[in-house]
């Protein structure tokens, strides 16, 4: 494992202590979120006993794969603990979120939950939002007017760029689809002046189904380091 693989995996292992008997479980997305899908995988195999709720098929396949038992978000009223990856993280647990692009699930599943851990490696922590391009999901039908209106956002709430680019892959460079079937704008916003005022502003917008700011979900934010994890409490 590379020192950042190390330090994810860290951060996904101390995120264990947040899991009791009989919880129900949001499962985030990434690759550190799979690192803790891995080891929840093993507890279970020990016999621990907890339903897990998936934010994306990538993590459901995975559940599958290591046998974590799944329950459909729509089976349940609440969720216990859900631990979670992130882009980028602030001192105010503001987060970026999306760059795996299951973003909208991702909010859902945080928003039911009493409680969200956010792992992640120690790279990811940092003093302004804003260097990680801001993941905006948004309806295919008129992409190209949200696309417009997403930059003008951009630039009334002050942020240091306004660049909004269609998130493409593959050798045909084709348009990402997400879980949800929409497409993924990222917003190279540089540096986020107002984290609050922009989300308010790409939620206003018609064609914006979710952004990736999540503020004011994370308590508990763990930094894994190549040698061990941090632990943050808000
Ligand atoms: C997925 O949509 C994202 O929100 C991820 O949580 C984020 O990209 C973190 O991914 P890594 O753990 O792979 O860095």
């Amino acid at each position: 494992m590379t020192d950042a693989d190390l330090a994810k995996f860290n951060a996904a292992q101390a995120a264990l202590d947040y899991i009791k008997d009989g919880m129900i479980v949001g499962l985030g997305t990434g690759s550190t979120s799979a690192h803790f899908v891995r080891a929840l995988g093993e507890r279970v195999r020990q016999g621990l006993r907890v339903k897990g709720v998936p934010t994306s098929e990538a993590t459901r396949n995975l559940a599958e794969q290591v046998g974590v038992p799944l329950i459909e978000i729509s089976q349940v009223t609440a969720i216990d603990v859900d631990v979670d990856g992130a882009d980028e993280v602030d001192p105010a647990f503001r987060l970026v979120k999306g760059g795996g692009g299951a973003l909208l699930r991702e909010r859902i599943v945080a928003a039911a939950s009493k409680r969200m851990v956010v792992i992640a490696d120690e790279s990811k922590w940092v003093e302004t939002l804003g260097a990680f391009p801001l993941p905006v999901e948004v309806t295919r039908f008129g992409f190209a007017l949200t696309q417009e209106r997403v930059a003008e956002a951009l630039r009334k709430t002050g942020c240091a760029g306004d660049e909004v680019v269609l998130r493409v892959s593959g050798k045909a460079n084709e348009p990402v689809i997400t879980d949800g079937g929409n497409y993924i704008l990222d917003a190279h916003v540089q540096r986020i002046a107002n984290a609050e005022a922009l989300a308010a502003e790409l939620q206003a917008i018609a064609g914006v189904v979710e952004h990736g700011l999540f503020i004011g979900l994370a308590q508990t934010v763990i930094l894994g380091k190549a040698k061990g994890a941090e632990v943050k409490t808000l």
